[in-house]
């Protein structure tokens, strides 16, 4: 023994057998392991047959446990006495880790443990091992191009556990065996480590198709597909697009516009500029509805200082005010000329649509709040009256208490809860006036769009998504809308397998018998899911 000189060990004699407790104690030490016989800040691991950190902290009779420990089951212990040494625990043998990777403080060797799910990781916007980090997204995003969607997810997960880290890796051996990191990206990583690069993921970077997909890809409206044809039709670049005349034909509304106002849309919405969009879109709901609450969601909220678009949810600390909110909005902002384009949702939002999301895929992001995706005309001027960010107000929310369970699907019966209530008329025939006069408003050529992007304007052409959530769904819709998409992919899958219960942005389901968990914040979200609270900045899976 030992490479493990750093390890302070104290086992735990609850649920285990007396005698063999003891037999494995004497071996431990006589094989020179460092035993402690009572718990203490020094250390360092703890072995255990309790399987819940509740358990093990009422063993301890500490609630202020050293969380820094990590936890061994014990079959680490009887698996070393039998190697005859003690050598880092597998994964299978790791209960709880904190932090999140293990990095050996002796010889930089030993492997980093992460947990299995993403959503149970801290994985904060900034990388110990940004070129790590890049080489295996580009890998990622090179086969869903390749339309290799197994490939995509591999490599995503091994980007995501290695964002995870919270270390420089300077030894391969530190991240093998690590979950989710195949062979594939362990070879790739080593060439990174050893080499500084990888001549497979620079043959990629290399490739002028690659480049083309990702310029066509980040045109609004545009997927894998149609970028596909377009490379095999000579077409290499945006302006290719506008000129090939015989191409136009093809070319839906969306595409029109994300052509046309290529430049605004690729250019980075900041912080600031996207506050500002939504202290405008709060100006506008006063003369509607006072009182309404919008909140920032999306990468910004996860820490970023730039994005593709603002993510902006809306709702009203009285639940019900928000029905019929939606077309009313649209309707004033495209009176006051700052609606391009658009598309809205309304009227979907009730347990029966709820209750097929049953069948669908369990990643699924796809949600039933009135939305609008669109595009709005913001002015290059524009500036944040008050900088005013989040989190007032969502605190502001969390003192609404929640209090019904039950989704309520019989016909002829409606849910307690207001949300629930359908749709008035009235509202859906203000929708669909809202819907012809904003279709209306979408009429342009491709030729007027064109001429109207190319002229000096005063504004930007920005893509706003807009979601309007009861306020009894508004904290599942906030971890959803917040992200980021593998973040959300994992809570979904940890919970439909770990809990046999259905997340979406509208709750957390048990659709077999009807009921949903309440919560009226962030933090009960992850207590719903018996998850340790992960802060959005530390969710860039
Ligand atoms: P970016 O805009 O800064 O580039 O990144 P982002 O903010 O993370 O990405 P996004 O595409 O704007 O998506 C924000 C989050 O919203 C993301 O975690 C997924 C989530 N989301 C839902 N429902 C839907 C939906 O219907 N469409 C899209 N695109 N995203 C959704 O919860
Ligand atoms: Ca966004
Ligand atoms: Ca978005």
């Amino acid at each position: 023994m030992s490479e493990q000189t750093s390890y302070v060990v104290y086992f735990l004699p609850q649920k285990i057998q007396k005698r063999r407790y003891e037999v494995m104690i004497a071996s431990a030490k006589k094989k020179g392991l460092n035993l402690v016989s009572s718990f203490s800040d020094r250390v360092t691991h703890l072995v255990t047959d309790l399987d819940k950190w509740e358990n093990i902290e009422k063993a301890l009779q500490e609630k202020n446990t050293n969380r820094d420990v990590t936890v061994l089951k014990s079959e680490w212990l009887s698996r070393c006495l039998k190697e005859g040494k003690f050598s880092d625990p597998i994964n299978s043998e790791v209960l709880q880790i904190r932090p999140v990777a293990l990095e050996s403080q002796d010889s930089g060797k030993k492997e980093a443990i992460v947990k299995e799910y993403a959503c149970m990781r801290k994985t904060p916007l900034k990388s110990k091992n940004p070129d790590i980090v890049s080489a295996l997204e580009t890998l990622s995003e090179n086969a869903f191009f390749h339309d290799d969607e197994a490939r995509r997810l591999a490599f995503q997960k091994a980007a995501g556990v290695i964002k995870s880290l919270n270390f420089k890796i300077k030894n391969i051996n530190q991240v093998k065996g690590l979950h989710d990191v195949g062979k594939h990206s362990l070879e790739v990583i080593k060439d990174i480590i050893e080499e500084g690069s990888s001549i497979e993921v620079e043959n990629i970077i290399n490739d002028p198709w690659f480049h083309q997909m990702k310029a066509f890809q980040s045109i609004y409206g545009v997927g894998p597909s149609k970028a596909k044809k377009w490379i095999a039709q000579n077409v290499f670049t945006i302006d290719d697009l506008i000129e090939r005349t015989d191409l136009h034909s093809s070319f839906d509304h969306r595409m029109e516009l994300g052509i046309s106002f290529y430049k605004d849309l690729n250019t980075q919405v900041t912080k600031q500029h996207a506050l500002a969009i939504k202290n405008l879109i709060q100006q506008h709901l006063e003369e509607i509805l006072p009182g309404c609450i919008l909140v920032l969601a999306g990468g910004f909220r996860r820490g970023k200082a730039s994005g593709h678009d603002a993510d902006i949810l809306l709702t009203h600390p009285i639940e019900g005010k928000e029905i019929g909110l939606l077309p009313k909005l649209l309707n004033l902002l495209s009176d006051s000329g700052l609606v391009l384009h658009g598309t809205m949702e309304t009227g979907h939002n009730n347990p029966q649509t709820i209750m097929k999301d049953k069948g669908k895929p369990l990643a699924s992001n796809v949600d039933h709040f009135d939305k609008w995706i669109g595009i709005m005309k913001i002015d290059k001027n524009l500036k944040d009256l008050d900088s005013s960010d989040n989190e007032n107000d969502l605190i502001q929310l969390e003192q609404n208490s929640l209090t019904e369970t039950s989704i309520e699907t019989k016909k002829g019966r409606l849910s307690k809860k207001r949300s629930f209530v359908q749709t008035l008329d009235n509202n859906e025939d203000f929708a669909r006036d809202t819907k012809k006069k904003l279709a209306s408003n979408s009429k342009m050529s491709f030729e007027q769009l064109l001429a109207l992007s190319s002229k000096d304007k005063q504004w930007v052409a920005r893509r706003v998504d807009i979601i309007v959530v009861p306020v009894s769904q508004f904290f599942y819709a906030l971890v959803g809308w917040t992200g980021n998409k593998w973040f959300n992919r994992s809570l979904r899958l940890y919970s439909q397998r770990v809990l046999g219960l259905k997340l979406t942005s509208h709750g957390l389901f048990d659709l077999n018998r009807g009921t949903s968990l309440p919560a009226n914040s962030e933090h009960q979200v992850f207590d719903n899911l018996k998850l340790e609270y992960i802060e959005p900045t530390d969710r860039n899976c």
